[in-house]
């Protein structure tokens, strides 16, 4: 694979470690691995109750869904500088001074102060950031405690991550649907880029759609791995996805390439919307786009006529400042084009029928509307909000049977900037208790000054982790977590298909590291509501959910790989979509009584800035490490030490660094400190920032940096004002701000 210089020596560490141990005594589990958020179904071999090594699947549904990160995970877990106790606070906040408390210790203190904060403040004082990647446990337990608190300021690394898209796809059609990869006959990526290292089962998916023949599109301003197998590549301006949606549509319909029958009979709004497109002739995409108007007409095309087609899910477009609008697009050219629902195209599943799903569990209802009203963000940027998605509980309840039915936990979230906003006392109320669970908060959004600073103002912070990260670093207590090999785990494909898969417990967890629902369950219990987790473990809490299937969840686990809900093709035939209308709303009623344009548009860049010349996204992801974790794990710190910002070889003699050099990047915002490769698949002018550095062998705490955090991480440098984040839904523009290199000088860090 060009482009990827890793590759070999990931090869060879990967064989090496494959390498099978002949012992008797080795035993093994089903697990899914957690080691980022596709959860490959894996095997896991134990030994004298360690996991000694994973593998694949032996299932051929699953062969070969696996990757270097997966398998040094048992490394990782291992690790000394693991957390393994409660720790509390001794000193200053952020002075990496702590005393080894017990659980109860720990939970009846946060009890009490957290008790404290309610009082004083009300209960949306309390906010709780997380992943629901990587917490695996938490399964919308902490929704359930904090609704019944009352606090509605619940964020999520999912706002920029998958979340945000479902919650603008069900404006759209009611429901965020999957791609068919196994009978689709084009794909288009924007910018998506998975690998043999990065979500490994949607590589192996496309490679397998490939092998018997359909179309790939690719939408890279850099020659990525997949634009070079791509059957047409477009090389657009970064951040300008939406302007190309708008020239396809244009092809599309002044061709006359779209279903007809489909638009006329399950659509709103295609007069206005063929208005709108009107306003984006090809010249003027070209210029937005930078693409030649030829390649955009057949790249069109190809997605019309060559389908059904795929427009997969990609982060991409989840983080720019036009990223409502380009999400609608997509949804839009594929309603237009007749992929909605079909075999090929794009599939709206719905809830499992028999498996108690995540939005159950969450109990939105128990929450007042008064509180649901204060939920922050919700009044200049409601998209993800429970503002935003309301007018869609109505027709949720009629066609998928719950009015708050939550997909990829991103429908009714809280906005992560005006929330922090509040945190450092800049808000509508004050915010000043704040808990981080299996998130690394400082690094996984916009603009580290403000998170640090509203870190600084709180008077509780609670982290459940693995690793003292930087944000662990400025708690008043780190909680130990334990690990995907370490508890058993009913994986819902984040309520976005109907697919529920198991994986069982590989070993006891070390030290007194316990689940996201032990914590969820201390938590209701030291707030005296211990009936809220009523469920004595997590074994007990899925064989509830379960209880419908008849079966408990070790059966389900021995039992099954995977269990689906039936699937049926073109449901809106009989129910209409979950929309106010029914229809496809290619003119959004929901966003137009939200205050907003109701059609997608295309903002352009601000007018450029002599000071910051070049133009920076932050992303790619890096094949040892999952986001901001794992530099601690020494077989891939070899593989990757340094953070390294790419950049073509024009630019790097326009700026006059050399390969190898390490300068500084900086925004209006901030600068850090990164290393320069040199690299023929970036376009001159563009640089691609690494995500989420820092070093977990440098100094802990605030005065020495965080580990490295304030040096490295692209947080420093990512904007969240108004000009850089989207309207509607409030997040930030990863994708294209401007920015600059300078060379070290002497008073470098
Ligand atoms: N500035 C900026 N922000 C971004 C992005 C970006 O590119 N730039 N990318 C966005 C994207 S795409 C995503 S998906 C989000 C990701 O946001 P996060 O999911 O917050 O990202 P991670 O860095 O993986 O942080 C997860 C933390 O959980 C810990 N952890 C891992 N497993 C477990 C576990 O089992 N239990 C517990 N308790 N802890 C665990 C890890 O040690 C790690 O510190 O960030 C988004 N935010
Ligand atoms: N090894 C590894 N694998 C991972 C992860 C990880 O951290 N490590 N993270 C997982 C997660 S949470 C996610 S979200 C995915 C993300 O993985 P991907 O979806 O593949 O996203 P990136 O790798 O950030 O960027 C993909 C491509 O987008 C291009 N790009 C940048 N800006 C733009 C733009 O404005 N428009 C277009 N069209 N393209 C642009 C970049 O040049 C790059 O080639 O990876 C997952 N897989
Ligand atoms: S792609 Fe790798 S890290 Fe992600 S789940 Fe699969 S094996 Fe684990
Ligand atoms: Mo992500």
């Amino acid at each position: 694979m060009p482009g990827s210089p890793f590759l070999a020596p990931a090869i060879r560490l990967f064989k090496r470690l494959e390498r099978k141990p002949a012992d008797p005594d080795t035993s093994t589990r089903k697990v899914l691995c957690g080691s980022c958020d596709i959860a490959c179904s894996v095997v896991a071999e134990v030994r004298r109750g360690r996991v000694t090594r994973i593998r694949s699947s032996d299932n051929p549904l699953f062969k070969d869904n696996i990757c270097i990160k997966g398998v040094v995970a048992p490394k990782g877990f291992a690790h000394p500088d693991r957390i393994l106790y409660p720790m509390k606070r001794v000193g200053e906040r952020g002075s990496g001074q702590w005393t080894r408390v017990s659980w109860d210790e720990a939970m009846g203190e946060i009890g009490e102060r957290l008790k404290r904060v309610i009082a004083g403040h009300g209960p949306e004082a309390w906010a709780v950031s997380t992943s629901q990647w990587n917490t695996g446990t938490d399964h919308g337990l902490g929704r359930r405690v904090m609704n019944h608190v009352g606090s509605p300021n619940w964020i999520s690394g999912v706002a920029l991550c998958a979340g945000n898209t479902a919650a603008i796809n069900r404006m759209s059609y009611g429901w965020y649907p999957w791609p068919d990869y196994d009978n689709t006959r084009c794909i288009v990526l924007f910018g998506h880029n998975p690998k043999r290292d990065s979500w490994v089962p949607i590589h192996n998916a496309i490679e397998r759609a490939r092998a018997r023949g359909a179309r790939l599109i690719v939408l890279d301003p850099r020659r990525s791995e997949k634009a070079e197998l791509a059957d047409l590549w477009l090389p657009l301006k970064v951040g300008s996805d939406a302007a190309m949606c708008f020239g396809w549509l244009k092809v599309i319909f002044d061709e006359g390439l779209y279903d007809r029958r489909f638009v006329a009979d399950w659509t709103v709004g295609f007069d206005a919307l063929r208005a709108r497109v009107d306003e984006f002739p090809l010249d003027r995409v070209a210029q937005l786009t930078g693409c030649r108007e030829e390649d955009i007409a057949r790249a069109a095309r190809m997605y019309a006529t060559q389908g059904p087609s795929i427009i997969p899910w990609t982060p991409i477009t989840d983080q720019q400042r036009n990223s409502t609008s380009a999400i609608r697009l997509q949804t839009i050219l594929r309603a237009v084009c007749g992929y909605v629902d079909v075999p090929g195209g794009e599939a709206l599943q719905g809830f499992h029928p028999s498996i108690v799903p995540e939005s159950d569990i969450e109990m939105h209802e128990v929450l007042s509307e008064a509180q649901k009203a204060k939920q922050l963000g919700s009044d200049r940027h409601p998209a993800f909000t429970y503002r935003g998605q309301a007018a869609l509980g109505e027709p949720m309840k009629r066609v998928w049977g719950r009015t708050y039915a939550n997909q990829v936990t991103g429908c009714y979230m809280a906005n992560p900037t005006a929330t922090f906003r509040a945190m450092a006392g800049d808000g509508p109320y004050p915010v000043k208790a704040f808990f981080a669970l299996g998130n690394n908060t400082l690094l996984s959004y916009a603009n580290m000054p403000l998170i640090l600073k509203a870190m600084l103002n709180q008077d509780l912070i609670v982290v459940q982790e693995h690793m003292m990260t930087p944000t662990a670093q400025l708690a008043d207590f780190v909680l130990p977590g334990d690990a995907w090999t370490e508890r058993p785990w009913l994986w819902d494909a984040y309520g976005w298909l109907s697919v529920y898969r198991p994986s069982q417990q590989a070993m006891e967890p070390p030290g007194e590291c316990r689940s996201t629902f032990e914590f969820w369950k201390l938590t209701a219990a030291a707030l005296d509501m211990p009936e809220v987790v009523p469920w004595a473990s997590l074994n007990e809490f899925y064989d509830w959910r379960l209880a419908k299937l008849g079966i408990g969840f070790d059966e389900f686990a021995a039992t099954y790989e995977l269990h689906a809900g039936k699937r049926e093709w073109k449901k809106y035939l009989t129910t209409g979509f979950a929309t106010p209308s029914g229809k496809v709303e290619l003119e959004s009623s929901v966003l137009r009584d939200l205050g907003f344009d109701p059609l997608p548009y295309f903002r352009e860049d601000p007018a450029p800035d002599p000071d910051y010349p070049l133009t920076m996204f932050t992303g790619v992801r890096e094949g040892e490490y999952f986001q901001t974790g794992g530099r601690h794990i020494p077989e891939m710190r070899e593989r990757k030490p340094e953070p390294n910002l790419f950049v073509s070889a024009g630019t790097a003699a326009a700026t006059q660094i050399v390969d190898g050099e390490w300068v500084h990047v900086e925004t209006m915002l901030g600068r850090v400190t990164m290393q320069v490769k040199v690299q023929d698949s970036m376009p001159d002018g563009l640089v691609r920032v690494p995500h989420g550095w820092w070093k977990p062998e440098t100094a802990q705490g605030l005065v020495e940096g965080l580990s490295s955090a304030l040096v490295h991480a692209d947080s420093m440098l990512c904007r969240d004002d108004d000009d850089y984040l989207d309207r509607e839904q409030g997040i930030p523009h990863l994708k294209g701000a401007p920015c600059r290199i300078v060379k070290l000088t002497a008073d470098a860090p």
